[in-house]
């Protein structure tokens, strides 16, 4: 969900560092825990990791493979990040040499009772996905899984290297090596105790750790997933892979130009992220609500007004969601999916939050406001001459097309709009 940047931890001299912790009794001379692999284990469960489990730095061939045809089929969409960093991506070893296993590690952010799907049938308030409910999980999940990596540096004088989605490691695959869960359907990782409710992270080290059993698929022949995407995501006749291009995450949160006419009615309100095929996931009925203070829910967060949302300034924007994930979108890519939550509303009353943003100084957002009113503005007159009133000032080709395809829309009458 990131742009990579990976994150080497230079740690001082292993001296200083030589801690072990309480309740790890099985010790060699010098205080150093016989059975690494147990401690490892162990201390990462002291520091409030809710899952981990060893593998070796390795990936399958399956899973180089898997990743070129995603690749080559350009399911990838926008994210070139992903095609520049793909043999590193493909293969642990080519990322870091001198790695010889790799720790990895679940974070629950389990929503517990409340159903992450219910404020779908609130068409004025927009679905934030639970993810990014609380703060930035990458900064929550850091600091636990850096403390693990200079834990096993000054105890096992092993060097290590801490990934949270900051480079190109394929995670899902190595967590499923590593026996933490399986591969869904819906492609994510699924556990058997915290459902499709897991961050995953990972330490790379040069420790030679006996490596746990992968998990086998539980997936049987449930399809709810599939049949849960909104947008053929993911589709019933394709388990198991993705087309980032259709998948409502990738356009809210990755995409930045103006999302295809065709998907944006299939959006409805979720106006950052998607979890549609993670939330029907029927393991998530052993799932347990998070205990990280970090990723519980900001009130502010759960059902926020599209209105007050779409009124969002720079500044305001930034003060609001300062901590949180949402502000690596930007303020621009933020409204536009507000937009578009508004052009899905049914609400007509709501179309006069919307006119100002005709204005707005960002093509993008100037072309969603387009899209909006025409879905919110049901008298012809008016959108006409809303759009005279446009064509005056506007010079940017895509915002002129917007005007183009709404019209167009209108013409064909009810029914035929996107
Ligand atoms: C790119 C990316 C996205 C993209 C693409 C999603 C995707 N499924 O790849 C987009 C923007 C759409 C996205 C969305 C989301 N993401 Co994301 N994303 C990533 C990222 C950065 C890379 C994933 C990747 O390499 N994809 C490329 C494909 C080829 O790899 P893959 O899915 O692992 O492919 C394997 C399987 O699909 C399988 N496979 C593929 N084809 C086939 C065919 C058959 C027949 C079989 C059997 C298997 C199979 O094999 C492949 C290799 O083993 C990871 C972090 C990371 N560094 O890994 C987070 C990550 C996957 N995302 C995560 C999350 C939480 C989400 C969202 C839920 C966020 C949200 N609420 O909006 C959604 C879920 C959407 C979904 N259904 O996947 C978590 C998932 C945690 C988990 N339990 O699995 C990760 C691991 C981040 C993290 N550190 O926690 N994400
Ligand atoms: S996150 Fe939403 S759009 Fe993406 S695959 Fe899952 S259900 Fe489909
Ligand atoms: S919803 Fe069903 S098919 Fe999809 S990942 Fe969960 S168990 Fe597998």
């Amino acid at each position: 969900m990131r742009l990579c940047d990976s994150l080497l931890l230079v740690l001082p001299s292993m001296e200083d560092h030589r801690t072990v912790p309480d309740g790890v009794q099985d010790r060699q001379g010098g205080g150093r825990p016989a059975a690494p692999r147990e401690a490892i284990l162990s201390h990462a469960r002291t520091l409030g990791l809710d899952a981990a489990a060893i593998t070796r730095a390795a990936l399958p061939e399956s899973a180089r493979r898997d990743l070129g045809l995603f690749l080559d089929q350009g399911r990838h969409g926008e994210m070139a990040w992903m095609e520049t960093t793909r043999a590193r991506r493909g293969d642990p070893r080519v990322l870091w040499p001198e790695a010889v296993s790799i720790v990895t590690l679940g974070l629950n952010y389990g929503p517990g009772a409340t159903d992450p799907l219910q404020g779908l049938a609130h068409r004025d308030r927009g679905v934030i996905s639970v993810y990014a409910h609380g703060k930035d999980y990458h900064d929550v999940f850091k600091s636990r899984a850096k403390a693990l990596a200079r834990w096993i540096h000054g105890t096992f004088e092993a060097e290590v290297k801490v990934f949270v989605d900051t480079a190109p490691v394929m995670e899902k695959p190595l967590a499923a090596r590593a026996g933490l869960g399986w591969t869904g359907k819906h492609t994510n990782l699924v556990s058997r105790r915290f459902g499709s409710w897991l961050f995953l992270a990972e330490v790379f080290t040069t420790l030679d750790l006996a490596p746990d059993s992968p998990h086998a698929d539980l997936c049987g022949t449930c399809r709810r997933c599939l049949d849960a995407c909104p947008t053929g995501a993911i589709r019933p006749d394709d388990p198991y892979r993705i087309d980032a291009r259709r998948c409502i995450s990738y356009l809210t949160i990755e995409h930045k130009g103006p999302i295809p006419r065709e998907l944006r009615p299939h959006m409805g309100n979720r106006i950052y992220g998607c979890e549609d095929c993670v939330a029907v996931c029927p393991w998530n009925r052993f799932a347990v609500p998070t205990r990280h203070e970090g990723l519980l829910p900001r009130v502010e967060l759960t059902a926020p007004r599209l209105a007050d949302l779409v009124a969002l300034d720079d500044a305001r924007f930034r003060a609001l969601f300062a901590g949180s994930p949402i502000k690596r979108t930007g303020r621009d890519r933020f409204v536009r999916n507000v937009l578009i939550a508004l052009g899905n509303s049914d609400r007509p009353d709501l179309v006069e939050t919307v006119l100002p943003l005709l204005d707005d100084p960002a093509p993008l957002v100037r072309g969603a406001a387009v899209w909006a009113v025409r879905r919110l503005e049901l008298d012809v007159g008016r959108l006409s001459a809303l759009r005279a009133r446009s064509e005056a000032t506007e010079s940017v080709p895509e915002v002129q097309a917007e005007w183009e395809g709404s019209v167009t829309e209108c013409l064909a009458g009810p029914g035929q709009a996107t």
